[in-house]
């Protein structure tokens, strides 16, 4: 065992994350509570989870997109992955790689390479891809603050959406164009984030030069404001849910080309507050204005739940993946869901211990497929849901 393998305080072992993965495969791929049910009703046996009982053939039959945020070096590395991609996804979004930090490893270069791959191969298996993103405050190059200043940051910002837009001009189903650019704590009226780059030099007009811009470049790519932490019903979402719904009530009435709304979706279980009045009103907001709505980057942080029960902790995940779905596919608004990330073998949540505070040596488990690609009873709910929802 090396020294990497060896458990530290806020750490854990290999070891440990196999017999964590092993857990779930084990509760995950036997959908007892199915097989017993069906049996029960005396109906034919349960169908299986690929071709038909994929989440894409549940997703299309609903008229629905269903995807998820591709890891470049799990797209490259691994097969598995790669397959499961194509048997249950009919739309793909690159968790990192059109990001300035990835794309632009000089202020002269782009370094395409990942995002041409996934794309291609989205378009070889009938894909759809989403970009993500050109406009964000974080995932900037670190040769970013030296050079971009206020006389260049509009060309900058300008040139960077024809050039990554022109190049997949055509092959995208809709752009991230502004990620994240409400934050109530800058104390603005407007709730705009003040102290985002793009905001220091160009001041409020970046928003709608970047919406601008992406239109002319791509004319059929929907364009979309995304955002998080808008969902709950409680003061501070409610907050920023009404800075979104200001910020594009007012690009709409201003004739800013904006045609969807993204809700990351990162909710978390274990907690008492709800989200359905917060939802509906960004659906609702959002329907008001003529806009699609996509649930971007949906996953459910399970730190907080106590039980250290797998297949408790699974079920209670799968409980608000399906009390959320159930609210957000109520009407027709929503047309497509992608989660963040595929599998638990990888997912943002598990990277360091930011989000496992409260168990720091307990691998996160909130998506629809466990470590080994096993489906999770997430990935049941995630398909219900689907099921129950009206054709678009
Ligand atoms: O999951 C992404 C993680 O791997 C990156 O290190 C991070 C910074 O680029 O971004 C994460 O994805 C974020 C997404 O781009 C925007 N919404 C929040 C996501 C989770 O932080």
């Amino acid at each position: 065992m090396t020294a990497s393998m060896t458990k530290t305080k806020n750490r854990i072992t290999r070891r440990q994350w196999l017999r964590q993965a092993a857990g779930v495969a084990a509760t995950a791929a036997t959908p007892l509570f199915l097989r017993q049910s069906a049996l029960a009703a005396g109906s034919p046996a349960p169908e299986g989870t690929t071709g038909p009982g994929s989440l894409k053939a549940h997703a299309a039959a609903r008229g629905l997109l269903t995807g998820c945020a591709v890891n470049a070096a799990l797209f490259r590395d691994d097969e598995n992955f790669r397959n499961l991609l194509a048997e249950q996804y009919n739309i793909v979004v690159p968790e990192n790689c059109l990001k300035w930090n990835i794309l632009r490893p000089t202020p002269d270069t782009y370094a395409f390479e990942d995002a041409d791959s996934l794309v291609a191969f989205a378009e070889a298996h009938g894909m759809k891809v989403r970009g993500h993103n050109f406009v964000w405050h974080q995932a900037l190059p670190t040769w970013f603050a030296g050079t971009v200043n206020k006389d260049n940051a509009r060309k900058m910002l300008v040139d960077h959406i024809r050039t990554v837009g022109g190049r997949y001009k055509g092959k995208i189903h809709s752009w991230d164009v502004v990620n994240e650019a409400i934050w109530i704590p800058d104390n603005r009226p407007d709730g705009l984030r003040s102290s985002s780059p793009w905001f220091e030099m160009l001041g409020p007009g970046y928003i709608d030069l970047a919406f601008r811009t992406a239109r002319e470049v791509d004319p059929n790519a929907l364009l979309t404001y995304n955002d998080y932490s808008i969902e709950y019903d409680n003061d501070e979402d409610g907050k920023k849910r009404a800075a979104v719904l200001a910020l594009i009530r007012r690009m709409k009435a201003d004739g800013v080309p904006l045609d969807a709304l993204g809700i990351q979706s990162h909710i978390k279980a274990g907690g008492t507050v709800g989200f359905h009045q917060g939802l509906r009103e960004l659906i609702d907001g959002a329907k008001a204005l003529g806009l699609q709505v996509f649930l971007t980057e949906l996953d459910v942080n399970d730190d907080a739940v106590a039980t250290e029960d797998i297949a408790e902790r699974d079920k209670i995940v799968a409980e608000v993946y399906r009390s959320y779905l159930e609210t957000a596919l109520e009407g027709p608004e929503v047309k497509a869901v992608l989660t963040w990330g595929a599998s638990d073998r990888n997912t943002w949540l598990n990277k360091g211990t930011k989000f496992r505070k409260q168990h720091p040596d307990r691998l996160q488990r909130p998506l629809p497929f466990d470590a080994d690609y096993a489906p999770t009873p997430a990935f049941f709910a995630l398909r219900q849901a689907l099921d129950k929802a009206k054709k678009r």
